[in-house]
Formats: structure tokens, C-alpha cells, sequence
């Protein structure tokens, strides 16, 4: 180690909710110098990137924004219970304006690949517009639904039409009025889509692989009673969303659907259907995620609403999820999507019976030997998730071993926010931590918290460097997956599990910890009060 002094204590990558926070933090709480590459040319990631039709957030607004600037609690206004794209993207303009942050921040701007100097103990970091600067710290916050999947559809660039990626739709949006439409995909986001798009199109064909066990989101104005008691009582909201088991004031039934009668389990399943949003999912029974013959009376509810639903017996039979246990893939929230395939302008090409895609074709898209026609092919095909973002940083770190060398069989973390031979790297909701488990701002906001404190210790400590030793790393991989085997979760082709992209190595990328993200964090703040135990400080 020498005394190289670096061009900035910090180089953030990325301006989301994550790279937001994380220069907030590093530049005024601790005074460090900071520069933030972005590739979009302002803040918002996610919300930047993804405006599809419908496209809003999936947790009620109150708890999906920063609480640590508490006046802003007080002072914002959200129009509804899930605010759209844009009134997401407003706030967090909002916070950047607020705060100062675009001066530190580089927009347009993608770093292309970052080197760890052994010799100087600094990161190298290089990007597409000819940078070369170097940090003490590099902290990812490049965010874990944000490298696009576009299958390789055999014959996609003969296609006549356009076609677009919902996470990368053009600014002003597509006017799909008049048009004949396909969506591929029935996930999340296309569950988003699919009504929106079919109000506008002359004819929309969607284009299912899985079906999805589907909630109703409940959007609405929320009554300013309940707003007002929110914001008197923020305080005990942020401490309940700290201590929760997924970030959200939910929490299991502490029974087993098993055990109570068919009168209380139909009343209880009513009562979260009717309340909306996550609660299904996340508030249900304890052992849903477990047990199997628990599991199946949740999907039995489910199932019995999508035939309740769809008026034609055959296209409900398709959109009913077969093969997985309910909840090991991400609960998709809708507003009338069940409804929309009642519509007679709406076809479900499903391909356990109506054949997989074939090909894209100069008119549109060949599936299971018939010929479809399209004005316009909407892929909402998801994301190269967690690790995805992360492996296309190219970081070489120790002996200029690269991400892709040491995750070859799936991502290997320890806490999810540190790598074994990437020393002073930070992963800001990285693989195997609970991220996209979890209402995502709450665990922004720890991870942020938790590397601002330790930059602080290193600093305060006259030590340079943090590492991550390969022992506390495999012990925190054994352990991320023992938990999730205990559960149903394996048992689907989920991109949790990395099955959404053809050759990814099939592993758990996120972690479910037995005590929540409550849990998380205490285990988090006992590493640190314990000398970051399972790290190298030097
Ligand atoms: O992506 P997905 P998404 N041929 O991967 C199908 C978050 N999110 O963008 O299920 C044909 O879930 C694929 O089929 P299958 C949320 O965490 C948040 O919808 O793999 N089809 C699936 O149906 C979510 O989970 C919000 O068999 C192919 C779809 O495309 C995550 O983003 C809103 C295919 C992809 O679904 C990703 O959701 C929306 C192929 N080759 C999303 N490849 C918020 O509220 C893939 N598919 C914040």
C-alpha cells in the first residue's frame, strides 16, 4: 500500500433510489468526495428507465420513498396508493434538486469496467466517454432489475415493425391506438401493461410462458385521514418497516393455514384479496412458503378468482399457473388484467397449448406453426437479474480476477454487499442480500447506512482497505442457501432462481432471512460492532 491519493474518496455507480442515497450520505454526512456515473442522462433508475404503459410502483407509496429527509415525509403529496413512473420520477428530481446532487453526478455516462490496484489500494474506473479516475471506494448501486433480457428470438431484426423492451420504452411513450399489438411475456411488468395496452390497440396478442398467480394491486386515492395519521406517526412507520420481515407493515399469521377452519381461512384470504397490494403474499399464512398442502389452498383461492374472472372456461384454464407453488415467483400486482382477456380484441397465445415462439418473422411472430401479424411487438421479458448489472461493470479485482471467473456457478457474497478478492467494493442490494425480497427503499437505506458507518470505522482507523475473507463468504453462500432449501421457492423457474436466462448457472440470487430484513440488519450491525468479523481490515 501507498500514499497514491485518488481522484475521489468514491466513485458511485449509478443514480437510482441506491446511487442517490449513497452520495448523500458519503458527501454530507461524512464529507468524502464523490462522483456518481450514470448512463441515463438524469437520476431515477428504475424509474427512469422503465415507462411502459402502467408501469407504477407495487408498494404503497408512503413506505417507497427516502425517510431520511424527514420535512420531505411531511411535505410530499402522492396523487394515489401506487404512484405511476412519472410521479416517481418527479420525486426523485425532486430529492436531487433538493439536496444538490446532480453537481457530483455524470449523466450519459457508463463505466465500461474498474480495476482494483493492489499496489495503491484504489479502483481504477474507466468509462465509455474516455474517463479514467480513480476512488478509494467503489460502490455499485447499479440496481438489480436493470440489465434488459431480450431472448434471442431467431429472425427478431427481419421484423417490418417496431419493437420495443418495456425497460427501455422511448420517452412520450408509443401510441398504440389502431395498432395490432403482441406482448411476450406475463410477468410483473406485462401484468402492468397488458390493460393499459389493450384499451389503446385495435387488437393485442399477449404471448404467455408461465401464467402468473395475479393480485389485485387496489390503486386509489387514499382517504387524507389515513395520510394525515401516516405522517403523524412516520417515525413509528419507518421503525416498524426496520424491524419488518419484508420492509412492508405486514406480517405472517403466526398459525398454520392448516389448522383453522374453512370459514376463518376463506374470511382471512377475503380479507387480503380485498385489502390489495402485497398482503396476500406477504402477510398470508407462515407456512405458505413452506408447506406444500399450504401452499396449495392459497393457489386453490387464487385459482377459483381467475376462473371467476374470465368468461371463457378455455382462456381461464390457460391463465391458470400450473407447475410452481404460489409465491415462489414474484407476485405480480394487477388492475383488471384477468378482466382483459374477456375482451374480444385480446388473444392469450399460451405456449403449453398453443405452441412456444418459434420465430419473429418480417410480419410478426411465428408460434407453435401459426402465424401471427403485428404492428408493434412489446417484449416484457424481464431482466438478467442481480448479478447481471453487477458482471457487466467488468471489474477485475485481486490478481485481476474478473466477476464472471469467481461466479461461475452462481453469485458468491458475503452479507450480499462485499466480495471475497474485490476489496473496498460495496454492492448496494447485491446477490444474496434480502433487495428484491424486500420493499426496495428500506433496503437501500440500510445498505447505505451500514457502508457509510464502515467507510467511516476504516477511515477513523488509519486502515485504507475492507475485505471480505473467502471463509466468512462461503460460510454466507452455505447459509443463503440452506435457508432458501428449506422453503418452496427451489422449486420454480424463477428469475429468483436465475431461470429466466438461457445458460445462467441455476442459483438463488437474493437471500430470505429467516428474521426478515429486521434480522438482516441486526446481523449486519453485529458484524460491524464486532470489528467487521469476516472481513480484513488493512
Ligand atoms: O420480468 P419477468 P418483468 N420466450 O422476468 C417471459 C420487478 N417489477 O419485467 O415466466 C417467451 O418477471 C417470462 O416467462 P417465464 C419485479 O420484481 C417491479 O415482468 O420465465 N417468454 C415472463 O413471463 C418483477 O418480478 C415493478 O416462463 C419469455 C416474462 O417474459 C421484475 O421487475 C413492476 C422468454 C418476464 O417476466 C421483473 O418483472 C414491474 C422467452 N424466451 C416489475 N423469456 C414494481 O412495481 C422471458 N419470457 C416496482
Amino acid at each position: 500500500m501507498t500514499d497514491a491519493t485518488p481522484d475521489f474518496d468514491a466513485v458511485v455507480v449509478g443514480a437510482g433510489f441506491a446511487g442517490m442515497h449513497a452520495l448523500k450520505s458519503l458527501r454530507d454526512t461524512l464529507g468524502l468526495k464523490v462522483r456518481v456515473y450514470e448512463a441515463g442522462d438524469s437520476v431515477g433508475g428504475t424509474w427512469y428507465w422503465n415507462r411502459y404503459p402502467g408501469a407504477r410502483c407495487d408498494s404503497d407509496a408512503y413506505i417507497y420513498c427516502f425517510t431520511w429527509d424527514k420535512p420531505l415525509l411531511q411535505e410530499w403529496e402522492w396523487s394515489e396508493r401506487y404512484p405511476e413512473q412519472p410521479e416517481i420520477l418527479r420525486y426523485l428530481e425532486h430529492v436531487a434538486e433538493r439536496h444538490d446532487l446532480k453537481r457530483d453526478m455524470q449523466f450519459n455516462t457508463r463505466v465500461t469496467g474498474a480495476e482494483f490496484d493492489e499496489t495503491n489500494t484504489l479502483w481504477t474506473v474507466h468509462t465509455d466517454k474516455g474517463d479514467t479516475v480513480t476512488a478509494r471506494f467503489l460502490i455499485a448501486a447499479v440496481g438489480s432489475l436493470s440489465t434488459t433480457n431480450l431472448p434471442r428470438f431467431k429472425g427478431l431484426e427481419t421484423f417490418k415493425g417496431r419493437w420495443y423492451h418495456t425497460s427501455r420504452f422511448p420517452r412520450g411513450g408509443v401510441d398504440f391506438t389502431g395498432k395490432r399489438v403482441a406482448v411476450v411475456g406475463t410477468g410483473a411488468t406485462a401484468v402492468q401493461a397488458i390493460p393499459e395496452i389493450a384499451q389503446q390497440a385495435k387488437q393485442l396478442t399477449v404471448f404467455q410462458r408461465t401464467a402468473n398467480y395475479c393480485v389485485p394491486a387496489r390503486n386509489g386515492k387514499v382517504d387524507p385521514e389515513v395520510t394525515a395519521a401516516r405522517k403523524a406517526d412516520y417515525a413509528g412507520i419507518i421503525d416498524r418497516l426496520r424491524g419488518s420481515f419484508f420492509g412492508f407493515e405486514h406480517s405472517f399469521i403466526p398459525k398454520s393455514v392448516l389448522e383453522v377452519s374453512d370459514e376463518e381461512r376463506e374470511r382471512e384470504f377475503d380479507r387480503m384479496w380485498d385489502t390489495g397490494g402485497f398482503a396476500f403474499w406477504l402477510a398470508n399464512y407462515q407456512d405458505m412458503f413452506f408447506d406444500q398442502k399450504a401452499n396449495d389452498l392459497c393457489a386453490d383461492y387464487l385459482k377459483r378468482k381467475i376462473r371467476k374472472t374470465v368468461n371463457d372456461p378455455a382462456v381461464a384454464e390457460k391463465l391458470i399457473p400450473k407447475g410452481y407453488a404460489y409465491g415462489t415467483k414474484r407476485q405480480p400486482l394487477d388492475t383488471n388484467y384477468f378482466e382483459t382477456f374477456n375482451k374480444d380484441t385480446v388473444l392469450l397465445v399460451d405456449a403449453a397449448t398453443d405452441g412456444s415462439i418459434e420465430e419473429i418473422t418480417e410480419q410478426g411472430i411465428r408460434a407453435g406453426g401459426k402465424d401471427y401479424a403485428f404492428d408493434i411487438i412489446v417484449f416484457a421479458t424481464g431482466f438478467d437479474a442481480m448479478t447481471g448489472p453487477l458482471k457487466a461493470l467488468n471489474l477485475k479485482g485481486r490478481g485481476g480476477r474478473t466477476l464472471d471467473q469467481q461466479w461461475a456457478d452462481g453469485p458468491h457474497s458475503y452479507l450480499g454487499i462485499s466480495v471475497a478478492g474485490f476489496p473496498n467494493l460495496f454492492t448496494i442490494t447485491g446477490p444474496q442480500s434480502p433487495s428484491v425480497l424486500s420493499n426496495m427503499p428500506v433496503s437501500i437505506e440500510q445498505h447505505v447506512e451500514w457502508i457509510t458507518n464502515c467507510i467511516d470505522a476504516i477511515r477513523k482507523s488509519g486502515k485504507t482497505s475492507i475485505e471480505a475473507t473467502p471463509e466468512a463468504q462461503e460460510q454466507w453462500v452455505a447459509h443463503v442457501n440452506e435457508v432458501v432449501n428449506g422453503t418452496l421457492m427451489p422449486g420454480a423457474n424463477s428469475w429468483y432462481m436465475s431461470a429466466n436466462i438461457p445458460g445462467k448457472p441455476r442459483a438463488f440470487l437474493p437471500y430470505l432471512c429467516p428474521e426478515g430484513v429486521g434480522g438482516y440488519r441486526r446481523k449486519c450491525d453485529e458484524v460491524a460492532a464486532h470489528g467487521y468479523e469476516g472481513f480484513v481490515l488493512a
